[in-house]
């Protein structure tokens, strides 16, 4: 069903990161081994695979590895994540670094204004013709994104520049007008980018152009079978089967079942809200809103990992969410992350934070080692031993990804308007707003995630009346809100996932907001099937898991949940310091199964199950910090009695 108005009301606007300096338990150490590990880590790669290189244009037919149809989005996705660490620690080093890699990046760019190290120097008479497959728009999307993200952490207009020309190169090859190719990518990630250009630049016809790739899609006649035939080839040989890999197969409006590639899909959806933002466009947001339903209410994982199939890298049918061979690539998680919160900033309905919120702490971050120099591609949540995070992939989408998102996590955080302030998101920091053209300072003291104890101080440069709404999770059953010391009834101000406070705020107004934060069983709706008699655990916003290293008795499949018990009764929790950068670990007691002979049998009766187990301590741990210890097996899907 859907919730949206038959107007949009555009009422939030994201406060920046650049304007949210965070000092808390979780993120800032997170921003800070991003900044100073992986960003370099993942330059090094970049640069030992050729990736910086291909940009000199030395590479000639017949020498070793060539410029891969996606590099350039690798380095884009670089260039971004460091200038996002570069907006809010500067450091004349990363900037000089910087500038050379695009002191490089304007050297490739050809006379025409076209801009791709594949292309250039592999496939040089085969420009824009395999949109399908080869992501020449999907690599100026990533660099466009960059230069923004360079520009507005620095003030420099060197690459924004670069991608201009190129920007306007594609919007003369792009279009319904004669002459011009009626095209659009296989991979999108051109169409949000162009909207970014748009802001940056105010030119217009960036943000019709990102209209034109969206419209375009899936109309028939289909732009790739036309392609195909082009280029010599039968397109109903196409190795994916159908366009809905791509989300092709009909136009985006029409969209209403979340279809094909996870990532593909993340960065559609992402451009459809921006698109419905820019325009008022309903019929852009009814769709995503639509599309959303399908997809976090009978496709996503407990963890915001989304895409469980390896073979499509995305979407099966409704509820199959296997835990062992869930692909939910890091990048796919990172997506919904975006796409939330986009969402997110029409009504402010929490329903949207709270995916962002579960992927955030879950399924994105899983995807980088504590140390933040190895990554998991895909991210299941149950392992035999086997997975194992790596410093990089051939494919090496999803670090990048993920730098980019830790850089500039304070962005989920809050959003202003013209009469209100949103906190969306718990974490110590502060953080300056405007709200009606009226500059504030909000405050936030707290141990969140580990703790549910937020007080924050509200610091207005003068007294005004403004709505400020603070968050109830969806996790949280319970809460407590006082403003100055005096209790608010704030079930009477609830409303869509936010308690919203109204008064004229003055400096040194404070705020304690109370979450009870207990252990939770979470269960997976019944068609789930692969999830049937387990549970998972669950304190605010983090999932746990088991890992074998502290079950070293038994396989983890052995090992029982008492899900007859709450889990609040059975599960003691405390911060541990020095484990895993510092958590809470959960403990608690399950039972051990019976061993049972198998040697020529494939069922056998065993009766009075219960009787022949025997307890076991537990140790659960977040599932976003697994293997970073002794490697072995991983649960969060547990089973029961
Ligand atoms: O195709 C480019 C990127 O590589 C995708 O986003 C990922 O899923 C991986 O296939
Ligand atoms: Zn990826």
């Amino acid at each position: 069903m859907s919730t949206i108005n038959s107007t949009i009301n555009k009422q939030l606007t994201p406060v920046s990161f650049t304007e949210v300096k965070l000092d808390d338990v979780f993120w800032a150490p997170r921003i800070e081994t991003n900044r100073l590990n992986t960003i370099p880590a993942e330059y090094k790669m970049c640069e030992d695979t050729g990736r910086v290189a291909a940009f000199d244009l030395k590479w000639k037919q017949g020498d070793p590895n060539p410029p891969h149809i996606f590099w350039d989005s690798d380095i884009g996705k670089w260039i971004e994540a460091a200038s996002y660490s570069l907006a809010t620690h500067p450091d004349p080093a990363l900037d000089a670094l910087i500038d050379t890699v695009i002191a490089k990046i304007a050297a490739a760019q050809q006379p025409d204004g076209y801009l791709n190290t594949h292309y250039t120097q592999v496939e040089p008479h085969a420009r824009w013709s395999n949109l399908r497959d080869c992501h020449e728009l999907y690599c100026a999307g990533h660099l466009i994104e960059a230069a923004v993200a360079h520009y507005q952490a620095t003030g420099k207009s060197s690459l924004l520049n670069i991608l201009r020309r190129y920007a306007d190169t594609i919007d003369q090859t792009f279009g319904v007008e004669e002459g011009k190719k009626r095209g659009y990518c296989g991979h999108e990630e051109i169409e949000l980018s162009l909207v970014k250009l748009y802001h940056a630049t105010g030119e217009q016809r960036y943000l019709n152009l990102a209209k034109y790739f969206i419209d375009e899609r899936g109309c028939q006649p289909y732009y790739y079978d036309q392609e195909a035939h082009a280029r010599g080839d039968d397109p109903a040989k196409f190795w994916a089967l159908n366009y809905s890999y791509m989300q092709a197969h009909t136009p985006v409006r029409e969209q209403r079942e979340v279809t094909g590639h996870a990532v593909r899909a993340m960065y559609l959806y992402c451009a459809m809200a921006d698109l419905a933002n820019e325009t008022g466009d309903l019929e852009l947001l009814s769709a995503c809103e639509s599309l959303w339903e399908d997809l976090c209410l009978k496709r996503m994982y407990l963890t915001g990992g989304i895409g469980p199939s390896a073979s499509n890298e995305g979407f099966t049918t409704h509820y199959d969410l296997p835990d062992l061979t869930a692909y939910a690539e890091t990048c796919a998680a990172v997506g919904l992350v975006f796409w939330n919160h986009r969402l997110l900033q029409f009504e402010g309905n929490g329903k949207y934070a709270d995916v962002m919120e579960k992927a955030l702490y879950n399924g994105t971050i899983s995807g980088v080692s504590l140390d933040g120099q190895r990554f998991f591609y895909e991210n299941p949540l149950a392992s035999t031993g086997k997975h194992h995070r790596k410093g990089w992939f051939d494919c090496a989408c999803c670090p990048p990804n993920i730098a980019r998102m830790i850089a500039s996590v304070g962005e989920y955080m809050y959003s202003q308007g013209d009469e209100d302030a949103w906190v969306h998101l718990y974490a110590q920091g502060q953080a300056r707003l405007t709200v009606g053209g009226k500059k504030l300072t909000v405050q936030q003291q707290t141990r969140y995630p580990w703790d549910g104890t937020v007080d924050f101080k509200i610091t207005p440069e003068q007294a005004f009346a403004f709505g400020l709404h603070l968050r109830i999770p969806g996790w949280c059953q319970r809460f407590e809100l006082c403003v100055n010391g005096t209790p608010v009834d704030s079930a009477s101000l609830s409303v869509n996932g936010y308690v919203k406070i109204n008064r004229v705020w003055q400096a040194g107004d404070s705020i304690k907001l109370v979450l009870d934060m207990p252990v939770q069983f979470v269960v997976a709706h019944p068609n789930v099937q692969q999830m049937a008699g387990r549970v998972a655990v669950q304190r605010g916003p983090v999932i746990y898991c088991l890992e074998g290293v502290d079950h070293i008795q038994a396989p983890l499949d052995d090992i029982v949940a008492r899900a007859d018990v709450p889990a609040s009764d059975q599960f003691t929790h405390e911060f541990q310091p020095d484990l895993l950068g510092g958590v809470v670990v959960l403990r608690g007691k399950g039972m051990l199964s019976p061993k049972l002979n198998w040697d020529n049998s494939l069922y056998q009766f065993i009766p009075h199950l219960s009787q022949q187990q025997t307890p076991v301590p537990l140790t659960l741990v977040p599932y976003y910090a697994w293997d970073n210890r002794a490697p072995g097996e991983m649960r969060v899907w547990i089973r029961t009695l």
